[in-house]
Parts: C-alpha cells; sequence; structure tokens
C-alpha cells in the first residue's frame, strides 16, 4: 500500500501574468483564482487543483504531493518510514485544509525535495473540468496522476532506495553518451500505469526539478500547444519525438520560470519486466540549449 500516483505539485513563481497566460491559454488548464495576490491554482480534471503557483521572488518547485489510497495507508506509510528512520511530520488541520486534502504528512526526498504523503484529495464531482482553452479532449490524469517530473536527486542510489520505500518501482532504463564523453543512465520509477512517475540521474541541476510532463489524451491537443509554442517564439528544448521507454510523443519547452514542460500523447503502460535503450525511436532533437537537457536521445 505505497504511493498510487503523483496527485499534486505546488511552485513558486516570479511572473504571475506570464504564467496564468501560458499553463491556461497555451497548455490549457483551468485557472482556480481565489482572490490572493500571492497564489493561483490550476485545475487539469475534476480535483479542485493539481498544481498551485506561489507568487514571490523564485522560479522553482516548492514542494510535490504523493497519494496514498486511504488514511489507513497513510498510517502503513508511516510505520514503514519510522523502520527505515526516516523524520516526517504529521500536516496540521490547517496544512490539509490549505492542500484541499483530508491528511498528509511532510518530509525530504534524499535530494532535499519538499515531499508530501496525502490522502482524499478533493475531488469537485458536480464541476466539470474547463479548459483554458478549446480541447479536444482532456488531461491524462486520474490513476496515472497529474504526469511526471524529473528531479535533482543528487545521490541516485539514495533516491532509488527512498523512493521504492515510498512504494515505487524501476531502475536505470536508460544508457546515454553524453557531450562530455561520460555516460549517463536516469532512473526511471513507476507508481500506477504511468510508465514514469519519478525520474533523475540526469547530471546536475540548479533547481529542484529540470522538467515535468503532463499528457493529452488526444494527439490534436498535443498539436494545437505545439502550434501555440511555436507561434509565441518560446523556447523549445527537444523537438517532437517520441520516448522508447513510455512510448509517447512528446516535445520539450522552456516555461516562465526557467525549467521545462515536456507535453506529450500516446504513452504507454509501465512493463512488469525491465528493458533499457540507447536512445529515442525517433526525434527528440536538442534545440534551444541550457535548459540541463544535453543529453543524445
Ligand atoms: C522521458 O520522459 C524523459 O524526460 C527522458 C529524458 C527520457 C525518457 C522519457
Ligand atoms: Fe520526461
Amino acid at each position: 500500500m505505497g504511493i498510487i500516483e503523483l496527485g499534486y505539485m505546488g511552485f513558486s513563481i516570479s511572473d504571475r501574468a506570464a504564467w496564468e497566460k501560458y499553463a491556461v491559454q497555451t497548455v490549457g488548464m483551468e485557472l482556480v483564482d481565489t482572490g490572493k495576490a500571492d497564489r493561483f491554482h490550476l485545475r487539469m480534471d475534476e480535483w479542485s487543483r493539481r498544481i498551485t503557483m506561489n507568487v514571490n521572488d523564485r522560479d522553482d518547485l516548492d514542494y510535490i504531493g504523493w497519494r496514498v489510497a486511504s488514511p489507513e495507508a497513510l498510517e502503513e506509510m508511516i510505520q514503514t518510514l519510522e523502520g527505515a528512520g526516516i523524520d516526517y511530520t504529521r500536516g496540521s488541520e490547517e496544512e490539509a485544509e490549505e492542500r484541499d486534502v483530508l491528511g498528509l504528512i511532510k518530509l525530504l526526498s534524499p535530494g532535499g525535495i519538499p515531499t508530501e504523503i496525502f490522502f482524499s484529495p478533493h475531488v469537485e464531482a458536480g464541476k466539470p473540468f474547463h479548459p483554458g482553452r478549446p480541447m479536444y479532449g482532456r488531461f491524462l490524469t486520474e490513476n496515472q496522476g497529474l504526469g511526471h517530473c524529473i528531479l535533482n536527486e543528487p545521490d541516485v542510489e539514495k533516491a532509488l532506495a527512498f523512493y521504492k520505500l515510498l512504494g515505487m518501482r524501476g531502475g536505470v532504463q536508460y544508457k546515454l553518451g553524453m557531450p562530455n564523453g561520460m555516460v549517463a543512465q536516469p532512473v526511471f520509477m513507476a507508481c500506477n500505469e504511468r510508465q514514469h512517475s519519478v525520474a533523475f540521474g540526469l547530471g546536475p541541476m540548479e533547481k529542484r526539478l529540470n522538467h515535468i510532463m503532463i499528457e493529452y489524451t488526444e494527439l490534436d491537443d498535443l498539436g494545437l500547444s505545439h502550434d501555440a509554442i511555436r507561434e509565441q517564439g518560446i523556447d523549445v528544448v527537444m523537438q517532437l519525438g517520441k520516448h522508447s521507454n513510455d512510448q509517447a510523443l512528446t516535445f520539450y519547452c522552456a516555461t516562465p520560470s526557467g525549467w521545462v514542460l515536456e507535453m506529450g500523447w500516446g504513452a504507454r503502460a509501465s512493463l512488469d519486466a525491465t528493458e533499457h535503450y540507447r536512445g529515442d525511436v525517433f526525434g527528440h532533437r536538442p534545440e534551444a540549449k541550457g535548459y540541463g537537457l544535453d543529453i543524445d536521445l
């Protein structure tokens, strides 16, 4: 009874206007404006929020919320953490209310990523998701979570053990030649049908994360986003291509915070037996430099 999905994420952002335009008009998320100058939320489905943006002078990940199935599953997780000697704190009523969940704990990943484990998100069953721009389909979320993230976990072995303890499975899936002659062996981990919900081991990075990936149910929505990114002249970090591991058609572009957004479509489910790859199916050619993704897929 470990974690079952990447439930929510919180970020610090410095440019609210740029982010609202980007997330809503370009990507298609639904703006939830609660009238606070320093905060807004983004919906991707019937959850009250999947992403929280805290407006201040930083541009980085604030926290990740991993979901467990029930209060019992959270108590079991706490036993597991205590058994492994990992520190955590219980979120207060106010903190649970603030995240719009019924309960949570807080801890740090080996790389120092503020990590929360929660149960019972607020599902607004009577408030259908309303995309910020016309969409042919939806964001692929539900039991696959909001997407995946590539995190700054410098100690790959420790991170692998930590996320396994939380209930994830996975390991090295690529061996990639780097421009500096080294070989990168990134680790990809799954906690549900999504081929990976977290990955790390892509080399040093400045922020807490390199990118998040979100997935559309319809190819044409990926196409509309791609057109919009190109029309606005936003940096494309890796061009359209198909990954070998999740077989998703994706491209990578800059966000107003300098970290990267990967948008995709058509991923396959996580496999039972492990495999590794030396490159991608096609595409994913590097374009804009300086985004910490200088790998040769
Ligand atoms: C991914 O989603 C990814 O970001 C990389 C670098 C490789 C395979 C799948
Ligand atoms: Fe990715």
